[in-house]
């Protein structure tokens, strides 16, 4: 049998983001690697050199979001730390593991949302940007909570993820309003907005947050205006190669997202996906271990992925 398809599949669905959402990548990767823990092989080493490939071309589909490598790594590593076993045990071993993984992420998911929601006040005005499912958790948690809050969505374009956490928070009753990204600043202050949450595709070694294009600026203007500014992400998206001071790639995606290819002729369109926010302007990062400053970055690191970075 072989599994090459679903690999070739899951691939694709990544880079022309039919799965998008740093987490959900992550957890997509991983389940094609258990499909092929079951494609034919002669023995042990076979298989880890399918899977190897395998790896390598998951964690090429999309640059930015470490949740993807970090996975996929950890699988990875799994699997060269049991080469030695006969091909059945090998088989069951990194498939359990795998599915053990995905477990222990859907629980950081409710862990979240249980610990966002506490950090969220009766009454509340939040703005969002983009579409995180981590954040979507944590708001309709606090609404089930009884918090009464409402919430603000950016669109988001050029992909317009907005309209995703926009339907998702009112189908669960949540008073939601859309704005266009550019009204931020002004909305911040006309609608009196308490807090910003965001998701993240990645934190780096220093605090530092690199999520969806727009989500800096949307820092600055909560700064300016003295407006908490939360990051909610579960550890699997901390960066353990920024410890060693590798900067995070930021993805350019096709210009034909943002314009029609040829409608502004001798126009340059530049469609970068991602920004980085600063640390000194993130007043909390709230994980599945609890609430922690930007710079508690790197101790989590070093607790997490210690086995990654041998220290
Ligand atoms: P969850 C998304 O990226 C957004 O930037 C979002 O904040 C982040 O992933 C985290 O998403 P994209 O895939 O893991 O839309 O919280 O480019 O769902």
């Amino acid at each position: 049998m072989s599994s090459r398809p679903v690999l070739e599949e899951t691939v694709k669905d990544i880079k022309t983001m039919k799965i998008r959402g740093a987490l959900d990548i992550a957890i997509a990767a991983v389940k094609a690697l258990d499909i092929m823990c079951m494609e034919d092989a002669h023995d042990t080493a076979a298989l880890l050199e399918k899977l190897r490939m395998g790896a390598r071309k998951l964690k090429s589909s999309r640059p930015t979001a470490v949740s993807l490598p970090n996975a996929v790594n950890y699988v990875m590593y799994v699997a060269e730390k049991n080469k030695d076993l006969p091909i059945h045990d090998f088989r069951k071993t990194l498939s359990f593991e795998i599915r053990k993984f995905v477990g222990e992420q859907e629980r950081a998911l409710e862990t979240i949302a249980e610990i966002g929601a506490n950090v969220m006040e009766p009454g509340d005005v939040i703005l969002t940007h983009c579409n995180s499912d981590t954040v979507v958790s944590i708001l309709t948690h606090a609404w089930k909570d009884a918090k009464k809050i409402e919430v603000i969505c950016t669109e988001s374009r050029p992909r317009y993820q907005g309209y995703l956490t926009a339907k998702a928070l009112s189908s669960a009753g949540i008073p939601t309003t859309l704005i266009i990204d550019s009204a931020v600043h002004l909305m911040m202050k006309k609608l009196h907005v308490d807090k910003v949450i965001v998701g993240a595709d990645t934190i780096c070694a220093n605090g530092d947050l690199i999520n969806k294009i727009g989500t800096s600026q949307i820092a600055l203007c909560a700064k300016e205006q003295d407006v908490d500014f939360i990051a909610a992400t579960e550890s699997i998206k901390f960066s353990p190669a920024s410890v060693m001071g590798s900067v995070v790639e930021i993805e350019e995606r096709d210009p034909a997202e943002v314009i029609e290819p040829g409608k502004l002729r001798g126009v340059r369109v530049l469609n970068p996906a991602f920004d980085v926010t600063d640390a000194e302007y993130i007043s909390m990062i709230v994980t599945e271990y609890g609430v922690i400053p930007p710079q508690a970055a790197y101790h989590l690191l070093k607790e997490k992925f210690g086995w990654e970075l041998n220290i």
